[in-house]
């Protein structure tokens, strides 16, 4: 049974306006974007995380999203080769906050994988093939979860930044999912909650320690979440979405 008691994240800089995003909704507030921040950082602490606060990386615009940046097994800490050459040198930055917890593994170029493209559930691991994680940084993630008794599989990421954009695993046998990935045959033995088409940001929703944090505004997916029996913490994350960034983006759990 996964349980997290530790949570790594990084405020966000003066420049995290500067990063990449594709979503159109114009540029955050970037006092308002470390508002989310902080209650965000102070909800992973409600649920019972420690939570380590890394500083802002000057240069790199959107480290913030440290998800990206390393994969956490449960002995070890995989630092990961970014997809976007803007947010490579976020991965070494990270090295040192993660290796006070973990011995340290890498991703190892000319792989590339995004923590973003890595869902773990209780019954397996899926990574996402997608404009950030090619079939060299899976297999060499892959090869580290055989090692230690754990498969794994990979998944087409035809739409959306990374996997965990539009599929996460809500705890037990459940997955939040958009419609794209509902008919995924990897995903064939899992129960579903379809996230509805209008909603499709709210499939980043956050399990931890058997509570989930969702972002606020999607009001049709919390009543589907309800009906089949879960209930959710809505949190604002307007200005990270900008940045094209949810909730899993912004911290490692582990
Ligand atoms: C990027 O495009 O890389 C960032 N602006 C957003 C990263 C979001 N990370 C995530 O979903 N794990």
């Amino acid at each position: 049974m996964r349980h997290y008691t530790h949570a790594i994240a990084r405020i966000p800089g003066d420049d995290c306006g500067d990063g990449l995003t594709a979503a159109g909704l114009g540029p955050p507030d970037v006092a308002a974007l470390r508002r989310q921040h902080g209650t965000y950082v102070e909800a992973l602490r409600a649920l019972g995380l420690m939570v380590a606060v890394l500083d802002p990386l000057p240069g790199f615009p959107d480290a913030y999203f440290v998800e990206d940046a390393a994969v956490f097994l449960p002995d070890a800490a995989v630092i990961t080769r970014p997809g976007a050459s803007s947010r490579l040198g976020e991965a070494e930055a990270l090295a040192p906050a993660a290796a006070k917890f973990r011995p340290l593994e890498f991703i190892r170029a000319p792989g590339v994988l995004d923590g973003g493209d890595v869902m773990a559930t209780d019954g397996g691991w899926f990574i996402g093939l997608s404009e950030r994680t090619d079939m060299d940084g899976a297999r060499q993630l892959g090869a580290l979860l055989e090692a230690r008794g754990i498969g794994w599989q990979t998944v087409p990421v035809g739409r959306g930044l990374h996997l965990k954009s539009s599929v996460n695993w809500i705890g037990g046998n459940t997955l939040l999912l958009t419609r794209t990935f509902a008919d995924a045959p990897q995903f064939a033995g899992y129960d579903k909650v379809i996230v509805p088409d209008d909603e499709a940001l709210a499939a980043n929703t956050l399990w931890i320690n058997d509570q989930l944090l969702m972002p606020a505004g999607f009001p049709e997916t919390l009543a589907r979440l309800r009906n089949a029996g879960f209930d959710a913490t809505e949190l604002d994350m307007s200005e990270v979405a900008k940045m094209d960034g949810g909730l899993s983006c912004l911290s490692l759990r582990f």
